[in-house]
């Protein structure tokens, strides 16, 4: 039978169930990646399991997230980080080497292999024909410890590219937001997009990186173009050609759905605060005045990207309105602008050029002017991701981002002169691997370093079959992880510290939510049936893989989240916390409840009844909600039967039964 790619993947690294989508599978992963931010959750659980080394082939922890160091703590994750990674037997990728995804896909990516990374923008590494998929840090540690990973097997949607990305100043980065403008934030859950079309031929390894890597935003599991010409090319250019395989899709091969992109066709795109899809031309919004200019992340910082930069600023000046800053995605990048004097043309026109970190993607200093418009060649424009609430962020392209730093406002490249005959074309990249600290044979009397920061991971309690649950919050669609856990300079730095974290949680949305909780968290140790619940709309949980937007509203007592509809990782999420996401029977439901991320809900509750004997029966559930309805201090209590339902493998509901993945995995090693 003919194969798209992402079958011909799947079935060689298959270990249990039929790849038909919405079925259970389970999969062998060949590596893993971790970040700073998740990656110290991720070691402390591995150390949890209890095993002294690694049982996969290959996993790399990265440094790039916490890179500001303005107190001891992000430097203690540093060093607890690079002492797991010795003991358990990782490669250890030092402050300064880069961002995760860039030098992944540089270093360690190979076609028709699985990556899972405790970051949501792994598939990234989609670019070479790696299948990459975001998790949380505790799947991360399980999967280090050899158990396969467990996935609904997704459907695959193909994205037909015709033609060539002819127009000036229109590239990769335009392309998925064309995508994101007509699929949504939501239009990729449950599927991977697997590219092919004439348009592949003219599309370098980078530049289909900036498209699987924005995938994420669509929602989508992964992303993936087949292994070609262009990915011999980039792997011979990273040394390492035995690296390469070729993976093309079979002739009739099936797919879920088509879609077709005329790239002679796109104009230059923008995405407008406070969400990815919410993508215009750049020509309709040109002239607004621009506050700042950021280029870099693991969307557009290839050395492509920046040598282009680097030709147009050329002899040019930055606008003196516009502060413009820019890191390169890797060591390697810089390393190679340095040598071919693309460095000195940026520096020279008033750039200010820093480490090769996330840094201002995640709010890691370069916070914005009050008010200010802030324009990125980002993957997130969340509101208050720069660390500026009232700042409006702008996504764009490389291009796009420079001519309007040139001219102090949001500017259409194609209405500039100075484009033409600019083509970077490939450099002569600088391999250098002197930061990339391979495993250490014999690592059994390594220490862990752990700073005064770094706690350890709470556990959950059993789920109960009688839950009496206080709604602490109501809200909206489109909820992102950065909604539930901020992060930024200020918050980033208590990723080791869930006590800590914790009071943060909703910060950027409820100020009340934390005393709120707590009091609640005061009531279960009378009566362990008591807790609180979040309500939420469609996708709730959308955006980063950071676990944390699980583990700190369950550590504060959150014990089931009913919405909408979920994201997928910040689901899994849940699940592996012991934290029960539910589904309302009938959405208008949902809005039987006040949106109010203030305290009016709290004399809410709703009291479930059978949870364990329904899930055991895959019966739905229905709750009984007691909500106010009269105006403040009038205490009018409306009682309504809500239908809920769920969406969860026999395997989650044992997880949620046993309070969450690391209680579940102790429980069946012991019986
Ligand atoms: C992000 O882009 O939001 C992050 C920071 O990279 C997150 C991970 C995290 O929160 O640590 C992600 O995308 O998963
Ligand atoms: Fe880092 Fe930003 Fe990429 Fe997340 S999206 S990994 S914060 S560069």
């Amino acid at each position: 039978m003919s194969k798209n790619i992402v079958e011909k993947i799947f079935e060689e690294h298959l270990v249990s169930g039929k790849l038909e989508p919405g079925s259970p599978i389970s999969l062998k992963i060949d590596q893993t990646l971790t970040q700073d931010a998740t990656g110290t959750m991720a070691y402390l659980q591995f150390e949890a399991i209890g095993l002294d080394k690694i049982k996969i082939p290959l996993a790399v922890s990265y440094v790039d997230h916490n890179t500001l160091q303005t107190d001891y703590r992000n430097a203690d994750d540093h060093a607890f980080l690079q002492s797991a990674a010795a003991r358990y037997g990782l490669y250890f990728s030092r402050p300064g080497n880069g961002i995760c995804h860039q030098v992944n896909l540089e270093r360690f990516s190979v076609p028709g292999n699985i990556l899972l990374g405790s970051d949501s923008h792994t598939p990234t590494a989609g670019g070479v024909g790696m299948i990459g998929i975001g998790v949380g840090g505790l799947d991360i540690a399980v999967t280090m410890a050899g158990i396969p990973f467990e996935l609904i097997m997704p459907e695959v949607v193909l994205v037909k590219l015709k033609g060539k990305l002819n127009r000036p100043g229109v590239g990769a980065m335009d392309v998925i937001l064309e995508l994101l403008r007509n699929l949504t934030v939501k239009g990729g859950v449950g599927r991977i997009f697997e590219y092919s079309g004439d348009g592949l031929k003219d599309l370098s390894v980078p530049e289909r990186a900036t498209m699987t890597n924005m995938g994420a935003e669509l929602g989508a599991t992964s992303s993936v173009f087949p292994g070609d010409k262009i990915t011999r090319e980039y792997l011979v250019a990273q040394d390492r050609e035995k690296d390469y395989k070729e993976l093309k899709a079979d002739e009739g091969a099936q797919y879920t759905r088509v879609i077709e992109i005329d790239l002679n066709s796109l104009e230059p795109l923008i995405a407008q605060p406070h969400s990815p899809d919410n993508v215009v031309k750049v020509k309709d919004i040109a002239g607004k005045p621009v506050d700042q200019v950021c280029v870099g992340s693991c969307t557009n910082s290839s050395y492509n990207a920046l040598k282009t930069i680097g030709l147009i600023l050329r002899k040019r000046k930055i606008n003196n309105k516009v502060s413009m800053t820019l890191s390169a995605g890797s060591r390697q990048v810089y390393e190679t602008i340095a040598q071919d004097g693309t460095l000195k043309d940026i520096l020279a026109s008033g750039v200010r050029v820093l480490e090769s970190a996330c840094g201002p993607c995640i709010g890691m200093g370069q916070a914005p002017v009050t008010d200010s418009v802030t324009l990125r060649t980002f993957n997130r424009n969340f509101k208050g991701r720069s660390g500026t609430l009232s700042a409006g962020i702008y996504l764009t392209s490389p291009v796009t981002a420079v001519v309007s730093a040139i001219e102090g406002k949001i500017t259409d490249p194609g209405s500039v002169d100075y484009l033409q005959g600019i083509t970077a074309g490939e450099g002569d990249l600088l391999i250098n691997d002197n930061m990339i600290i391979p495993p250490i044979a014999d690592n059994t009397d390594i220490e862990l370093i752990k700073g005064p920061n770094i706690k350890n991971v709470p556990v959950n309690e059993p789920l109960k079959d009688k839950l009496i649950l206080k709604i602490v919050l109501k809200a909206g669609d489109n909820i992102t992880t950065d909604d539930i856990m901020p992060a930024g300079a200020k918050v980033l730095p208590l990723r080791s510290n869930i006590p800590e974290i914790s009071k943060h949680v909703f910060s950027g949305l409820d100020s009340g939510f934390y005393d709120r909780a707590m009091d609640i968290k005061k009531d279960i140790e009378n009566d362990s049936r008591l807790g609180g619940v979040i309500v939420g709309g469609e996708n709730y949980g959308q955006g980063s893989s950071r676990e944390h937007a699980a583990i700190a509203p369950m550590y504060l007592g959150i014990k089931v989240v009913i919405a909408k509809s979920f994201a997928r990782i910040h689901k899994k999420n849940l699940i592996n916390f012991g934290v029960l996401p539910l589904v309302f029977k009938d959405s208008k439901d949902c809005d039987k409840f006040k949106q109010d991320f203030g305290i009016k809900n709290l004399g809410n509750k709703i009291i479930f009844e059978n949870v364990i004997k329904s899930l055991e029966n895959n019966d739905d559930l229905e709750v009984t909600a007691e909500i106010q309805t009269g105006a403040e201090g009038r205490q009018v209590v409306s009682t309504e039967k809500i239908g809920l339902t769920y969406d969860l493998t026999d395997k989650e509901k044992q997880i949620l039964f046993a309070g969450g993945l690391l209680p579940y995995i102790k429980k069946t090693a012991n019986s």
